[in-house]
């Protein structure tokens, strides 16, 4: 097994450690203290939506096991904690009313935070849009753009003075393309127009609450959290490497070119340019303002050929055979060499502020034996890639801290709870809370770095 202190050395000593969750995926407690239905609950009420018909309902019960989970977070020895705000607690509605208990949970969970000494990396979307929004549009509606920015706005106000870091939105892709055109996620569209249109509203929400980040918490650092994909040709062809280019365009491109460029690709608008909803005057300029930092959630590589198929709609790609020998439980191919060819990349085609890690993991279901849960593959997947990353760091990249995805068991979305990323293993029936052997390496690692004086060896 990799010797974790020795594997420290490998990070700069003031590299940052953490771990992650998201709101609708721990916290439960879904009809509590005001908060209103998301899109998430009535996407998961809906059958054939979410496997085995679970829901948030209950959860990790995080909202009312919250001290006890911020102990268990110290305990691993982190420096930080990334974690989400839900939407429909503090703005129930989307607009209009403001829900002080919502922000009042926020509030124990920050100040928590700082008791224990742990970093607060906040993200603002992490995909419960309020229900009530959907009656405009939802996502494809340029007023939900507006309503978030109000929402960005009331969070800064309340726990701005007390958080290290802020994301506005964590994987755009999914919420939009995932969730609008391939009809995964909720709310379950398979529409291009509809698509595009949560693309330009959500680019533009995010540069509409930089904007009011900026203005009312203008010291704390603004980010964006991109699940940017590694586009893999599945061949040397001409015609596979250039399904790549599209297939990055359209994956990546849609949401590092406006921000990072203030611009769509070429490609993306030349085959799509006339089903997109108007791009008005001066919206790439607010979705392109500098940021301090982004975020890369990495998992598995996406490895495409190209569909030469009439009825192909652009990026015209379909999947190619996997190459890395293992497989996680959810069927994502494991191989590293990805995520650091992806980041080197993006650095060259992007003029890209510092990086956290903001996701990484796997998806292995082990099952507690005499207390232990041995997870030696998760554990093997952590090593290889946050090799990856002090290789990267070591070549000069801004890597500059690393999440682990995740804290602990939760809910998989439309895999409901029968995926498991957790450092830590959770028992649904209990709520029991099991550190597995993977947790354990990862806590003897983190601990290693005690708010920069990482000490080698
Ligand atoms: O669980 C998700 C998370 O919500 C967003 N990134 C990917 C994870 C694993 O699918």
């Amino acid at each position: 097994m990799t010797d974790p202190k020795a594997f420290a050395a490998r990070f700069p000593g003031d590299f940052l450690f953490g771990v992650a969750t998201a709101a609708f995926q721990i916290e439960g407690a879904t009809k509590t203290d005001g908060r209103r239905p998301s899109i998430w609950d009535a996407f998961a009420n809906m059958p054939g939506r979410v496997l085995n018909r679970d829901n948030g309902d209950v959860a990790c019960d995080h909202y009312n096991r919250l001290e006890d989970d911020l102990d268990l977070i110290r305990e691993m020895g982190v420096e930080a904690y990334r974690f989400s705000i839900a939407w429909p607690r503090i703005i129930p509605e989307g607009t209009g009313r403001i829900n002080e208990k919502g922000l009042d949970f926020y509030d124990r969970l920050v100040d928590g935070c700082k008791a224990r000494g742990i970093k607060t990396f906040a993200t603002l979307y992490h995909w419960d849009l309020p229900l009530t929004l959907m009656g405009d549009g939802g996502w494809t509606a340029r007023s939900t753009a507006y309503a978030f920015q109000r929402y960005a706005k009331v969070v800064m106000a309340r726990l701005g003075d007390r958080l290290d870091a802020v994301a506005t939105f964590n994987e755009p892709w999914c919420s939009v393309w995932l969730s609008h055109l391939y009809g995964e996620h909720a709310p379950g569209e398979r529409n291009m127009e509809a698509a595009l249109a949560a693309m330009h509203t959500t680019n533009l929400a995010h540069g509409l609450a930089v904007e009011a980040i900026r203005h009312v918490t203008p010291n704390v650092p603004v980010g964006l959290v991109l699940n940017a994909h590694s586009v893999i040709p599945g061949s040397d062809s001409d015609e596979d490497k250039a399904a790549a280019e599209r297939a990055f365009d359209f994956h990546n491109g849609a949401f590092f070119g406006p921000v990072f460029k203030g611009e769509y690709p070429a490609s993306l608008i030349e085959a799509l340019g006339d089903r997109m909803p108007k791009v008005e005057e001066g919206d790439l300029a607010v979705i392109s303002q500098k940021l301090d930092w982004w975020g890369l959630n990495y998992y598995t590589p996406m490895r495409v050929l190209d569909d030469a198929s009439e009825s192909a709609e652009y990026p015209a790609t379909r999947p190619a055979p996997f190459v890395g020998k293992t497989v996680t439980d959810i069927g994502w191919e494991v191989y590293s060499p990805a995520m650091k060819s992806l980041v080197e990349d993006l650095y060259r085609r992007y003029e890209l502020p510092d990086c956290y890690v903001s996701e990484n993991g796997a998806a292995y279901n082990m099952t507690p034996a005499g207390g232990e849960i041995d997870d030696q593959p998760r554990l093997d997947y952590y090593v290889d890639h946050l090799s990856v990353v002090a290789d990267l760091a070591a070549d000069g990249y801004p890597m500059k801290g690393y999440f682990a995805w995740s804290l602990m068991d939760n809910f998989e979305w439309a895999w409901g709870y029968s995926m498991r990323f957790g450092l830590v293993h959770v028992d649904y029936e209990t709520q029991e809370r099991t550190v597995k052997k993977s947790g354990k390496w990862y806590r003897e690692l983190a601990s290693q770095f005690p708010g920069g004086n990482h000490k080698p060896g």
